[in-house]
């Protein structure tokens, strides 16, 4: 229980009301080779892993905002972050971009062009609702013990993926639940599909993904949080891809080549007496 009334007060106290997620139960998987995880490497130290991304371009990673803050409203340098993708290994993003809305728990990391040959493009329909999804995940995992959720210790850094039904879509979240034989089915949506999963610590960032009408896989939420901790009937929230189309076609959308470009403030702009731009571009790299 102590786990658990840990994680709640996470819930509570972090930015962004989300906590780290890990697949439970304990589902190992071969599948899904375009998910990896997410992390920091300081100087000196060896690569730390908190959560998880996936590939949705050849260049790009899509996780969760709140992976990469230092305290509840600074980020780490861009530099810092670091991505590993089985058949990669560990790889630092050229750039970090976040929503500008700050309630999305979404983060995209632009890496050279072609690095990737796999991925996921976005979900882009409004249609989630009902729909079943692939839940994938490099965190912990739990077994249950007498009905009682336990978390099986070194069990993060797996990659592991089952199943659940989008059982409700806000404006900016999809939500499920884990429906377990015997327990209450908290959104009513039927009870457990085959290989019924919520997530856990380190499987934040991490995709659910739906199918699209042309059959391929999309990336339709990305994992942010639990609401009840790790517990049969617990539900857990993602980010909703969908809602957020404009703002990945803004970035990926551009055309090559591209500089590497950033906004800076400007004072000899600031002092001027008509109205003039108040940022300049500098080049970046
Ligand atoms: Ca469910």
């Amino acid at each position: 229980m102590a786990c658990l009334r840990i994680a709640f007060c996470l819930v509570l106290v972090t930015f962004y009301g989300a906590v780290a997620q890990a697949i439970v139960p304990d589902y190992p998987t071969s599948d899904w080779k375009a998910v990896g995880r997410v992390g920091r490497q300081w100087p000196g130290n060896p690569p730390k892993y908190n959560g998880t991304g996936v590939v949705i371009g050849d260049r790009w990673v899509l996780t969760a905002r709140h992976l990469l803050n230092d305290t509840p409203t600074k980020r780490i340098p861009d530099n810092v972050v670091r991505f590993w993708l089985e058949g990669k290994g560990s790889l630092t993003p050229r750039r970090v971009y976040v929503p500008p809305d700050l309630s999305a728990d979404l983060a995209l990391l632009e890496f050279a062009p072609r690095t990737f040959s796999e991925w996921y493009p976005p979900y882009r329909e409004s249609d989630e609702m009902g729909k079943l999804a692939a839940v994938v995940g490099y965190g912990y995992t739990f077994e249950n013990r007498g009905g009682k959720w336990v978390q099986k210790p070194n069990s993060d850094g797996v990659r592991r993926a089952g199943f659940n039904r989008i059982s409700m879509a806000t404006d900016i979240q999809l939500r499920m639940d884990f429906d377990v034989a015997g327990a209450p089915d908290r959104y009513g949506d039927g009870g457990p599909v085959e290989k019924e999963c919520m997530v856990a610590g380190h499987d934040s960032g991490g995709p659910s993904l739906i199918r699209g009408q042309d059959g391929k896989w999309r990336v339709a939420g990305i994992h942010s949080a639990v609401a009840d901790g790790i517990t049969s009937g617990g539900r857990f929230y993602d980010v909703r891809v969908s809602r957020y189309i404009g703002w990945l076609d803004s970035i990926l959308g551009r055309s090559e080549p591209f500089a590497w470009y950033n906004t800076a403030p400007c004072p000899l702009f600031g002092s001027l007496r008509l109205a003039a731009p108040r940022t300049t571009w500098i080049p970046r790299r």
